[in-house]
């Protein structure tokens, strides 16, 4: 594979991936936006994306199933009636790629309609259908692909992981899931890859797979990475409730970037967005400093 990647195109947009850029997650599962109708949902949606890009997000990822372990599957109409307003008031707002994460090629299909230009899809477009409608869209209109890897399904998947080789499995399942886009004539641009953190995979598990992240990053495609508020983070802090895993997670996802991940998914944008900035100007950037200084 070729060695790297610097730009990700999604549909209209195109992202320079010279630095990490943060993806902001939108919820739009009733357990965010509890109350109100459909109008309230998407003013709310809207409201939250705002804030988001305003505090630095470049990317934001909208999500009508919830993929917690354990959580129960959503209907396609459902999930429909969730993401797809989302996406049109968003698209006609905002100037940021809006990313949908469904594993349904249905709703892949209607959202990149509805002007989504990233497919974000946890079972790495293994669904039925799934890879075909992904690749005819990344073909057609550009959109960019991203593919994670996930063992076995969200009801299930932390009951009992196994793996002989983590970093090796993960590796491995990645880089077929390229060659399959590749080879259907998907661009390298348009092409994510994530390890997929805490879907099927226990702390150990989880803890491998990060300190293996450059060895992931060195197969060339670009990595996306989210670990924000997840579990592992909070048992990593002495299991630390899942509102008190921010500082932790903009931490993790500069660990994250510096290992060579190139988008963060986040909660957390501003948090997120004052870790990169002060690694870029205390450490990264050290040279331009003593430069000025000295001259
Ligand atoms: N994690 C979640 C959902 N979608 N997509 C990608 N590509 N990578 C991830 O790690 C990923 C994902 C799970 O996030 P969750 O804890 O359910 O948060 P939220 O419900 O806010 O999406």
């Amino acid at each position: 594979m070729n060695t790297k990647a610097p730009r990700l195109q999604c549909g209209t947009h195109a992202l320079d991936l010279s630095q990490p850029r943060i993806m902001g997650i939108l919820n739009v599962t009733p357990d965010s936006f509890s109350d109100g109708g459909r109008y309230a949902r998407v003013e709310a949606a809207l409201a939250h994306a705002r804030e988001m890009v305003a505090a630095g997000a470049e990317i934001l990822d909208i999500g009508g199933e919830s993929t917690r372990p354990g959580a129960e599957p959503v209907g396609l109409d459902e999930e429909r009636r969730r993401v797809l307003p989302v996406v049109e008031a968003l698209s006609a707002a905002l100037d940021v790629p809006l990313s949908v994460d469904t594993m349904k090629p249905a709703l892949m299909r209607e959202a990149v309609a509805a002007g989504a230009g990233l497919l974000n899809d946890v079972n790495g477009f293994r669904a039925e259908g799934a890879l075909e409608v992904a690749i005819t869209a990344a073909r057609e209109q550009g959109v960019a692909l991203c593919a994670m890897h996930m063992q076995g399904a969200p009801q299930s998947m932390q009951q009992a992981p196994q793996y002989r080789d983590v970093v090796a499995e993960v590796e491995a399942f990645l880089a077929a899931r390229a060659a399959a886009l590749l080879e259907a004539g998907v661009p390298r641009a348009q092409i994510l890859l994530d390890p997929g953190f805490g879907f099927g995979k226990t702390l150990e598990h989880n803890v491998a797979l990060f300190r293996g992240l450059p060895r992931l990053a060195a197969a060339g495609l670009p990595l996306l990475v989210g670990v924000s508020r997840k579990s592992m983070i909070g048992v990593l802090l002495g299991d630390r409730p899942v509102q008190e895993r921010d500082a932790g997670s903009a931490i993790a996802a500069l660990l994250a970037a510096q290992a060579g991940a190139r988008v963060l998914r986040v909660h957390d944008v501003a948090a997120t967005r004052d870790a990169l900035a002060l690694y870029s100007a205390l450490w990264a950037d050290a040279g331009d400093v003593q430069d000025r200084q000295e001259n």
